[in-house]
Order: C-alpha cells, then structure tokens, then sequence
C-alpha cells in the first residue's frame, strides 16, 4: 500500500537556538516548498521566539508554539502532535533545530514515508554515518541504540534517533496521553508503541552532523531517564513474555485434557 502524503508539518522543537533556527527553517523551505513548519519554542531565554516569530511573519507556512517554559523534548513533541492533527496534516517530521538533522535529506524521508506509518532517520544502518562527533559521543549512541535492541528485544537500529516522520494517523493509535517521556526516552518510547501496535517502521540512513552553534541540552538527567526506563521497559517486557510462555504451555498441557498449575 503506498499513499502519498499531502500535508506535512514539519516540528522543530527549541531551546535557546537563535543562530541555528533560521538557517535550518530556511533550508527546510528550500528543500521541500511544499511543507509546512511549526516551531516549539519553550520560552527560550537567548529569545529564539522572537527570532521564530520574525520567521513566520515573512513567511506563512512557517508557524510558532510559545510554551511557557523548558519542559523537555517529549512534552513540546506532544504538543506538536496535537496541533498538527487539530490542523488536519497527514504526517509529521520531527527535526531538531542545531543542523544535525539535514533538511536536504527529508526527500528520503518523506518518500519512505508513502509506505510507512514511522520513518526513522538512522545512523547506524548501512549508509548511515555522524560527522564532526567525538568517539565518546559515538560510543555512547551506539552503546545505547545496542542496549536498546538487545533490551527490548525490537528490530530497530536507531531507536534513539530524532529524525522522523509519522503518519498523524498513526499516531492516533499509539496511545499518546501515557507518554511521560521527556528527553531521548521519548524517541524509543514511541518506537516501542509503533512496534508493539504493529505499525509500519522503517529506517532509512542519514548523515547526522554535529551541531555547529548553539549549546547541546543533553546532560546526564536525560542519558539517566532513558536508561532507568528502557531497563524497566525490557524488564516489564521480559516478565510479559514469561508470562505468555506460561500461559502457552499451561494452554498446551490443558488441551491434552489435564491443567497443571505451572506455579506451584
Ligand atoms: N522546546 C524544547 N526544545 C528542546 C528542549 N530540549 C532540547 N530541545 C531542542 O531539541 C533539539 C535537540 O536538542 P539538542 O540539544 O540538539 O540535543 P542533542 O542533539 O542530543 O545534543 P547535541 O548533539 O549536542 O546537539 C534542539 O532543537 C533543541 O533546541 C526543551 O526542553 N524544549
Ligand atoms: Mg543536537
């Protein structure tokens, strides 16, 4: 089944990124004059919401969210989500706003994405590569995007990347009101709820290069939140499928004509 999308939004979340956001708002309109752009800006003290509101008045398919202040990556997406299904757009992209994610790149995207609910710009499939990123950074995305596979026991490379696109009609089913998620845990925790409802994921590779201006907002609250629940997922996943197994030769004794009861 392949549907091509109509109306795309692209998200580009912010948090004091005044010199990057213009240049990236500017090249995403570039590369894809079709799409729309909604900037999620979370009260940004360098005034990034200024810089975006300049934006969209030169421009009317630029538009900017002002949240009240810094409440995290998940919680601006999640906004994000909602305003673009409240506006009727058949897919979203999730783009930061520091040039890591290359606007030129979103074709791929976006043609992946006619016969995908999730599209996953990845790093680590073949093709895929970073630029300009120390080993340590390397090592510690790799490790995690590991971890994360192994963990949960999902088929997906880049669980932690945050170049994307949705279908909105996806997103629907995925139950976004339980989303407590706020810095990576969020990519993987809706990785997880695409894989789990049975929706289309694919990954297809990127070049992610290194922000060039601007200060990085990953800071060891966030690796510790996406590593205590990724565990607990794993965990919770885990106990699940024993449970399942349990019942499957509980299911199986029982249909021979006597129930053994397994936990005695
Ligand atoms: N609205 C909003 N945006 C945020 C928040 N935290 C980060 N962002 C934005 O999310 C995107 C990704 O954050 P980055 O700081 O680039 O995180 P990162 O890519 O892991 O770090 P670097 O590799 O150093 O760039 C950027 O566009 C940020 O401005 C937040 O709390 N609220
Ligand atoms: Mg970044």
């Amino acid at each position: 089944m392949s549907s091509t999308l109509e109306r795309v939004l692209v998200l580009i979340p912010t948090y004091n990124e005044k010199d990057s956001l213009p240049g990236v708002v500017t090249r995403v309109r570039a590369a894809q004059p079709q799409v729309d752009v909604l900037v999620l800006d979370d009260n940004s003290p360098d005034g990034t919401g200024d810089v975006a509101d300049a934006l969209s008045a030169e421009d009317e398919q630029v538009h900017v969210l002002h949240r009240p202040g810094k409440q995290g990556l998940g919680p601006a997406y999640l906004a994000g989500f909602a305003w673009a299904t409240e506006h009727g757009y058949d897919a979203v992209v999730e783009m930061d706003a520091d040039g890591s994610h290359l606007p030129e790149q979103l074709d791929s995207l976006l043609l992946a994405a006619r016969d995908a609910d999730l599209v996953i710009g990845s790093r680590w499939v073949p093709g895929g590569a970073t630029h300009n990123w120390p080993w340590t950074r390397n090592l510690l995305s790799r490790g995690a995007n590991i971890y994360t596979r192994t963990a949960l026991g999902i088929p997906v490379r880049d669980a932690t990347a945050g170049y994307r696109v949705y279908r909105t009609s996806a997103l629907r089913t995925m139950d976004l009101d339980g989303v407590a998620s706020q810095g990576y845990c969020f990519q993987v925790d809706l990785t997880l709820r695409a894989v789990d409802r049975g929706l289309r994921v694919v990954e297809v590779p990127i070049d992610f290069v290194e922000r060039e201006v601007g200060t990085s907002k990953m800071d060891g609250s966030i690796v510790r939140e996406a590593l205590a629940s990724v565990t607990l997922w794993g965990l919770r996943r885990r106990g699940l499928q024993a449970g399942s197994a349990v019942g499957r030769l509980g299911r199986r004794v029982g249909s021979g004509g006597t129930w053994h009861q397994l936990t005695d």
